[in-house]
């Protein structure tokens, strides 16, 4: 009951936000967006595209990988009549306050909230506000859906765009990766006008474009032995089973298998895990895929998590307008571009993995955190896939991992924080972390409590490093650590 009334309130701000944008429109004003560079940010900046696109607006997006004095100049130069923030902004409302209160500013946004603001140019759409989690249960691009679907309700047919972007965020956290709250709705919309299934299947990744031996030997959540990093073994593996590996010429992927064929599968490899030992994970196989079902089969966009990465890789490799001309529905050159951009994406994650792996002072073990060294080798926009991937492998699960690398030309280095379920559990909020500890010296940082970031000057790296890890321990010892945020 509690709930439906906090997703009300905040459906009723969405109006607000629409009522916003609309006018300015209406009086043919100029509109400068602003988003985040991760999937979920591309994916945000694309359905805002859209709904720009349909009201005919004067607009134009770009991709940043935080709010700094950057946008500032930028706002600045271009005097835009309003500035829509994407997956971003709520982390900032002190800067925004400060450096530009004469804007009108339109925030759709889910992290954390730092700051308050009373200026009414500033209007904020932020599920913390009314006590709905943003970690878990709406992403940045579905603030945005919900902002496009109040100012028109054809808006809807971007529902799939915003749980590509939830999916990013990795919010598929509920019972057999499922959604919740306002991620639900969502999910309803898009299976309601058609383009959306919902399907129960083994959850690996690479269901529409990946051979299914391949599938299995890529996949490392969960790890299977024997099979993970082994290709020629999880080839024998399907072909004793006598699923037929090819359609033609082409290789078939799990989207490709018939039921029975599917289901010969399955118990496979639940025996398969229950031989070694791994009876808990059998069930952990099996959960919601989300089909995009106007896409075409066998590509990357036809699978919600498949598309996710590829939006996350057109960001993270400097070319976020192929990700947003996807999303907006761009489905020629643009597609055929973005795939070789994910595959020059993996080949610099795996440069990166094997990178850290080589020499112990690179990945080092605090009391409680671990830290990576990326300095000048890992390129800061990689840095939280990198360490999101690591902190899977961890021996000590309740240490959350942090990571750095150099932006040499603003002097400063840019940390990713990671944390496990385990430390999660035990009280550790990494938002709150990163802020307080860059704030202490002299930079800026926060976020989600699992996922969260900050920034310092170079010379401060170690002063920040210490009390971050400082500030951990007391967490896990259930200490205030002073100016947390309520969420
Ligand atoms: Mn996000």
């Amino acid at each position: 009951m509690l709930q439906q009334t906090a997703i009300d309130k905040f459906l009723v701000k969405s109006e607000e936000a629409a009522k916003v944008i609309i006018e300015t429109v209406q009086k043919d004003g100029n509109i400068s967006v602003f988003s985040h560079l991760d999937a979920d940010g591309v994916a945000a900046a694309g359905v805002i595209g859209k709904m720009l696109v349909r009201l005919d607006a004067r607009f134009r997006i770009r991709v940043m990988q935080w709010v700094d004095d950057k946008i500032v100049e930028a706002i600045k130069a271009d005097k835009p009549e309003l500035v829509i923030m994407t997956d971003f902004g709520s982390g900032y409302l002190d800067l925004l306050n400060e450096k530009i209160p004469d804007y009108n500013v339109v925030i759709l946004d889910h992290h954390q909230i730092t700051g308050t603001t009373n200026n009414p140019r500033i209007v904020q759409l932020n599920p913390h506000l009314y006590g709905i989690d943003g970690a878990t249960e709406v992403s940045g691009s579905g603030v945005a859906y919900f902002a496009a679907k109040a100012v028109n309700a054809e808006n809807v047919d971007l529902a799939p765009i915003a749980l590509v972007g939830a999916l990013g965020d990795m919010q598929d956290k509920y019972e057999q990766r499922s959604f919740h709250s306002l991620n639900e709705i969502i999910v309803n919309d898009a299976v309601a006008v058609g383009l959306l299934k919902v399907e129960k299947d083994l959850t690996f990744f690479g269901r529409e474009t990946r051979p299914i031996h391949k599938m299995l030997a890529t996949t490392t959540n969960p790890f299977i032995p024997g099979l993970s990093g082994q290709e020629t073994d999880a080839l024998n593996f399907v072909a004793n089973l006598d699923i037929p590996l090819k359609e033609g010429d082409r290789l078939r992927a799990l989207c490709d298998l018939k039921d029975d064929e599917r289901k010969k599968l399955c118990t496979a490899l639940a025996d398969y895990l229950l031989s070694k030992g791994l009876h808990l994970e059998v069930e952990n196989l099996i959960g919601n895929v989300y089909v995009l079902t106007k896409e075409e089969p066998n590509t990357a966009l036809r699978d919600g998590r498949e598309f996710a990465v590829l939006l996350n890789s057109t960001g993270r490799m400097d070319k976020p307008s192929l990700g947003i001309a996807i999303c907006m529905g761009d489905r020629k050159c643009a597609l055929e571009e973005a795939n070789k951009i994910l595959e020059g994406y993996r080949k610099n994650i795996n440069k990166y993995l094997g990178w850290v792996m080589e020499k112990p002072e690179r990945l080092r073990e605090l009391n409680h955190i671990y830290v990576i060294y990326g300095e000048n080798f890992i390129n800061e926009k990689i840095i939280g896939t990198v360490s999101s991937i690591l902190v899977s492998g961890l021996t000590n699960n309740e240490k959350p991992l942090l990571a750095f690398a150099n932006i040499e030309q603003e002097q400063a280095a840019k940390f990713s924080g990671r944390t496990t379920e385990a430390a999660l559990r035990k009280g550790v909020n990494l938002g709150d972390v990163m802020r307080i500890a860059s704030e202490t010296h002299g930079g800026k940082g926060g976020g989600h409590n699992i996922a969260a970031g900050a920034q310092v000057s170079l010379d401060k790296i170690e002063d920040f490093i210490k009390t971050a890890d400082e500030l951990v321990g007391k967490q896990l010892k259930g200490e205030k650590i002073g100016n947390e945020n309520s969420n």
